[in-house]
């Protein structure tokens, strides 16, 4: 196989990373642009000797990265940042040639986010304490012990945000990893292989093992060395990894899809809730997090659609790599026709495509607002991770929560009103790990983020993060003389 690659001036290596040595597979797949739907080059493709052979390496590597002082982590952390840091510009390229999101936001938005993942683990990792306590005279003191080699799995609308949002607390808490990013969207966990071995962190701490899920996947997940698994991805593939890791009770932290409501009551600012609603479509509407499902008090849906539809029509949807496009492509071929599935599957049962409802030429898909959808049709219910969202109305307060909770998932929720006692009754009543009041997206890393029911399993972020990539450990120990007494 070919070992290098050049991306858009970028060169990539399209091997494993395992034991601090690149590592060729028999096999490869060949990853494609979504700009163009053009093969960007072969990539490894990993099956279960790479699987074994990368947890052994961070099994092997775990006793002395985990006895490496907090303060020597927290310094290559620091490190790993600054060199993606120097790096945005190369990062930001490949990250849009191979998953098709917009350049701009890469290069102002993710990648500096991502070079803070590490800088805020690191931080937090040497604030990171617990308060020692008294029980009749013992002293208890709790320790946040490093766990072992941790799996993590990512997907591909934001590459390397999420795969390091993962990535930085497990090194910072003391942990080895191996990452398995998605198959559509491969390159940027090299990179990040070539910049963590650059900033000093020691051959096996960080491992990459590419290669599409089904085949590397289980190796992994039900490899008894592993004592962590973080997932971001679907629910099928969350149940089969939790079956996976069932033979050994590793602990799983799943973060999965959404279909999550956006509420514009009557006394919002209108402009505001068109705002929030138009920002659903990006990423062409490949985000967890997305508000697809518009709620709409019924006094003011129309003026709300009518405005909304107007602010819809004028986002230019192009290439990615284009400083004025809003919208760029959607991530496979696989995804478009499951968009366009959801969309026709939809109308056919009666619903209405205000714009949009069909795809465009290339990997695009139009922009869509659907109305006319029952609460219970596949539309309202399914997530679709493509540029559609759905409007319904309601009545009055009640019926709006009722049919925002009315799915299988709680990731999040969004409010567009101007009373505040209506959002503090209507928060308290929704199922949703995060709920934004008259904003989108603002995410602090120190706040809990993951979701209810089949959006997730557990919370990452802050102290939560270290509650899961850590083994708690309580010392209690008899005060002085204790057996004299
Ligand atoms: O997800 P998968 P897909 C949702 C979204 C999307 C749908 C399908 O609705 O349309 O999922 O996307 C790895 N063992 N989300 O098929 O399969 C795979 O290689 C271990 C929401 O891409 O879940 C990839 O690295 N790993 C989501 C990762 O799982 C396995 C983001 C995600 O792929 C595996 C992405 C296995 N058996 C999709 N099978 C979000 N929450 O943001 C696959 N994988």
């Amino acid at each position: 196989m070919t070992e290098k690659i050049v991306v858009s001036g970028v060169s990539v290596d399209t091997r494993h990373w395992i034991g601090g040595r690149r590592v060729a597979s028999a096999e490869t797949f060949t990853d494609s642009s979504p700009i163009d739907g053009q093969p960007i080059g072969e990539i490894a493709r990993g099956g279960p000797p790479e699987a074994a052979a990368a947890v052994a390496a961070a099994r092997d590597a775990f006793p002395s990265w985990a006895a490496t002082p907090r303060a020597e982590r927290a310094r290559i952390l620091h490190a790993i940042a600054d060199g993606v840091d120097k790096r945005v510009e190369e990062l930001a390229i490949v990250e849009t040639t191979d998953n098709g999101a917009l350049l701009r936001s890469h290069r102002h938005g993710v990648m500096p986010r991502v070079a803070h993942n590490f800088r805020f683990f690191a931080d937090w990792l040497l604030r990171l304490d617990h308060e020692d306590f008294d029980t009749r005279g013992h002293r208890n003191h709790v320790s946040w012990d490093p766990a072992g080699p941790c799996v993590l799995i990512t997907p591909w609308n934001a590459p390397l945000m999420l795969a390091t949002w993962k990535v930085a607390p497990a090194l910072a808490a003391g942990n080895t990893v191996v990452l398995k990013p998605a198959e559509w969207s491969p390159l940027t966990a090299s990179l990040l292989a070539d910049i963590a071995a650059e900033a000093g962190l020691p051959a096996g701490v960080f491992n990459v093992v590419q290669g599409y899920g089904a085949e590397v996947g289980d190796a992994l997940t039900s490899h008894p060395d592993v004592r962590r698994i973080s997932f971001t991805g679907s629910v099928p593939t969350a149940s089969r990894i939790a079956a996976s890791a069932a033979a050994n009770l590793t602990p799983l932290s799943l973060e999965l899809g959404g279909k999550s409501p956006l509420l514009v009551f009557a006394d919002a600012d209108l402009e505001l809730a068109v705002d929030l609603a138009v920002e659903q479509y990006d990423n062409a509407g490949q985000v967890c997090l997305a508000g697809t499902r518009l709620l709409v008090e019924e006094s003011v849906a129309e003026e709300f659609t009518r405005r909304f539809v107007a602010r819809a029509d004028a986002l230019r949807q192009g290439d990615p790599r284009d400083e004025a496009t809003d919208i760029g492509p959607n991530i496979h071929p696989r995804q478009l026709e499951k968009i366009d599935g959801f969309v026709r599957r939809a109308v056919d049962a009666g619903a209405r495509a205000v714009i949009g409802g069909h795809r465009r030429d290339g990997q695009f898909y139009a922009p869509t607002l659907l109305t006319d959808v029952a609460q219970d049709s596949e539309v309202v219910q399914e997530e679709v991770f493509g540029p559609v969202l759905t409007l319904q109305t309601f009545a009055d307060e009640d019926e709006a929560v009722r049919l925002a909770n009315d799915t299988r998932f709680g990731l999040a929720a969004t409010l567009a009103t101007g009373d505040p006692e209506r959002a503090e009754r209507v928060t308290a009543a929704l199922v949703a790990g995060t709920v934004w009041v008259n904003c989108f997206f603002v995410r602090d890393l120190q706040a809990p983020f993951g979701g209810s029911r089949l959006s997730g399993v557990g919370r990452e972020g802050g102290t939560w993060s270290f509650d899961f990539y850590c083994d708690l450990k309580n010392t209690v120990t008899a005060p002085k003389g204790w057996k004299d007494h």
